[in-house]
């Protein structure tokens, strides 16, 4: 049966249950939400990690070992540019560097970035319809205790982190606007999958944008997410420590109880089935099974479940 399914997704571990789900089902079916919180300049170039791993992945060509860039990478201009004394902290490969440079210069042309995304999936091969969550730019920003207000790549690669985070900014969201696509995709939704990214800082800034959040309550379409915190810690990348450092117990529950309201079920995992009752206590349908997608068969089977259970939640 057709089903329309709507995925929110940031980086690395968003973009694996995305690809669980382009394979699952026909490419009408699908539209991933992507953030583009973590966008921003660097080198002259405009630069859009979470759509670039989202879409990479998706057509078979992302660096599988650090979820982020192509594979086969060459790093001859980066290295060229270390030599004149350039940053090179933010690793840019020969190839993806080429990706910048034309999506830089169609921007520069007046050119949408979700028109640009249209294109590069049609070029790549990627059939189902891949949205920034906006066209506007709403870069994130990343209280810190000792380091101010760190931007989210300077935060997340070049501080790798380590700073202790007090909370966000999503600067400009009030002014932005749904990419086009965005609101007619929540509407016609049978299910909105919220990938297994880091609530804070990949899913946050795309329920930020106004509308979107609203478009979700309004859809009586189910909404499950998929939590990215197993056994206390974060699959990949800075979730638990960023919980734990705005004094919220890192875990499967504390997740659930992020997105609240928002959700109708939600998929732990096998590590955490303790939770189930408390997760159950804040009215949200529970799924627990093995959320950790170590292959591709894992993906397919991963989105399976998710789509199986959000169709037990649309009969419920
Ligand atoms: N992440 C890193 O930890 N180090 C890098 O040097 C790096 C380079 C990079 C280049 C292109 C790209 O699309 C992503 C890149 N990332 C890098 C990942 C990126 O910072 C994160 O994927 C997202 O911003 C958060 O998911």
């Amino acid at each position: 049966m057709a089903m329309n399914v709507v995925a929110l997704a940031g980086g690395v571990g968003g973009a694996k249950l995305a690809h669980g789900l382009a394979l699952v089902l026909t490419p009408e079916e699908l539209t991933i939400v992507v953030n583009t919180g973590d966008d921003f300049q660097h080198l002259g170039l405009y630069i859009s990690p979470d759509l670039d791993t989202v879409c990479y992945t998706l057509a078979g060509l992302a660096n599988t070992s650090t979820g982020w860039g192509r594979a086969g990478e060459t790093w001859q201009a980066l290295e060229t540019l270390g030599e004149l004394g350039g940053p090179t902290w933010f690793r840019l490969g020969d190839r993806d560097l080429g990706l910048h440079l034309e999506r830089t210069r169609r921007l520069k042309q007046g050119q949408r970035l979700s028109q640009i995304t249209r294109h590069f999936c049609k070029v790549w091969g990627v059939q189902c319809q891949v949205l920034p969550m906006s066209d506007d730019s709403v870069p994130t920003w990343v209280y810190t205790v000792n380091e101010g207000e760190l931007t989210f790549q300077e935060y997340f690669v070049h501080r790798q982190c380590h700073p202790h985070v007090t909370g966000f900014r999503f600067e400009g969201v009030e002014r932005s606007h749904p990419a086009p696509g965005v609101l007619a995709a929540l509407q016609r939704a049978d299910l909105v999958v919220i990938c297994p990214s880091n609530p804070w800082v990949s899913i946050g800034p795309i329920l930020a944008v106004p509308g979107i959040r609203q478009a979700l309550g309004g859809n009586p379409a189910p909404v499950v997410a998929v939590s990215p915190i197993i056994g206390g810690q974060a699959v990949k990348g800075p979730a638990a420590k960023m919980y734990a450092e705005l004094g919220i117990q890192p875990s499967a529950f504390s997740v659930a109880n992020h997105y609240g309201s928002l959700l109708t079920g939600f998929v732990f995992d096998v590590l955490d089935a303790v939770q189930e009752n408390p997760i159950t206590e804040l009215g949200i349908r529970p799924l627990i099974t093995d959320t950790l997608m170590k292959s591709t068969q894992d993906r397919r089977r991963l989105a399976r479940e998710v789509l199986i259970f959000g169709d037990e939640l649309r009969g419920a």
